[in-house]
């Protein structure tokens, strides 16, 4: 080889060390790059899941600090306030605070009917029995106020029948078919509760099987899974209820629902009873701090009311929907908090978002 060729060959043999070197330094690079950012990633996000965890603290307090020289919960109290955020080193946490009692709890299908009254005060028996809208005729339940074998519903199973028909969504599935199904989704038992009802002998039959769940429903979501809720029924239902573990806890705070939600308190009556005004009245006259319990029944009288026995000017169960956001990490927390006297304790809690529509 003369020594022309000979450095030629040395030239080519240096470059090829040298891109070698390169890429390797490159993927050394490119590796310890991504390892810091998923690092940076991890660190962000755990510290985003421990802001939200500090929220239910905060949450927990606000609600303390709102209740604390008032009977009534209502809207003007500072746990109500929307939208608040704060800001965090380096992000942001958001949050609010939803009444439970504001909504039907989907549980108390199986309330107990001689189990009380469902309100949180204590004082839900005797009901005022004067206006219109008196109720029925002593002794006698019409025949849509009972279960498929002739015994009465319960207050929870009622208002959730006058529910569906109030909301219309009885138009692909009668309202005492839903009710059944419901009650099998959530009763432990195997037998139907009616016609309508659907215990694991209907769902294991379906072209994708499954069981039904025999216990209280931890998520509204599930509703979706219950036989006859199709989409539009889901759809129609899904802003007007909600999940408490308590099947006795039926009461609504009349203080807390929404305008638009009138229909919750409609169906605390017969369907077709009402004026469609009477709610409404009841629910624009409401006062700044919420009506108190001694003026309900004169407030109700004067709309040719009475005191439907499952209503309450308190509420005892809230949801705390949180989201911390820090750096490039997010955490989205929702925490089901109790009231109890002066104390409060989160009864569940599950990170991420249950309906990423509200
Ligand atoms: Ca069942």
């Amino acid at each position: 080889m003369n020594p022309k060729h000979a450095r030629g060959v040395a030239l080519i043999t240096v470059l090829i060390v040298v891109a070698v070197v390169a890429i390797v330094a490159t993927g050394m690079a490119s590796a310890f790059f991504m390892a810091m950012n998923r690092t940076g990633n991890v660190l962000d996000a755990d510290q985003a899941q421990e802001y939200a965890r500090g929220a239910e603290e905060f949450a927990m307090q606000v609600l303390k600090k709102s209740f604390e020289n008032e009977k009534s919960v209502h809207l003007r109290q500072p746990w109500a306030v929307r939208g608040m955020a704060f800001p965090i080193e380096g992000g942001v946490l958001t949050g609010e605070i939803r009444d439970l009692q504001a909504c039907l709890n989907l549980n108390s299908v199986l309330a107990n009917s001689e189990g009380g009254s469902g309100r949180s005060d204590g004082k839900g028996k005797g009901g005022q029995q004067q206006g219109q809208n008196l109720g029925q005729g002593q002794g006698t339940v019409p025949p849509d106020e009972q279960d498929a074998f002739g015994k009465e519903l319960s207050p929870g199973a009622k208002l959730f029948q006058f529910l569906v028909v109030e909301l219309g969504a009885n138009t692909e599935q009668r309202e005492q078919e839903l009710r059944e199904a419901l009650v099998d989704w959530v009763d432990e038992d195997q037998n139907p509760a009616g016609p309508g009802g659907a215990e694991d002998v209907y769902y294991t039959g379906l072209k994708t099987p499954y069981r039904t769940a025999d216990q209280p429903m931890a998520s509204v979501t599930e509703l979706r899974a219950v036989k006859g809720f199709t989409p539009k029924v889901y759809d129609k239902l899904h802003d007007y209820v909600c999940v408490l573990p308590d099947a006795n806890q039926y009461a609504l705070n009349v203080n807390t629902v929404a305008e638009e939600h009138s229909a919750l308190l409609t169906a605390l009556y017969k369907p077709g009873t009402l004026s469609g005004s009477q709610i409404q009245n009841l629910l624009k006259e409401r006062p700044p701090k919420g009506y108190a319990a001694s003026e309900l029944a004169t407030k109700f009288q004067a709309n040719q009311l009475r005191v439907p026995n499952s209503l309450t000017t308190e509420s005892n169960y809230f949801l705390l929907r949180a989201r911390a956001v820090v750096g490039r990490g997010e955490a989205r927390l929702e925490a089901l908090i109790k009231r109890e006297g002066g104390n409060y304790r989160v009864l569940s809690r599950h990170f991420g978002e249950e309906n990423v529509d509200e």
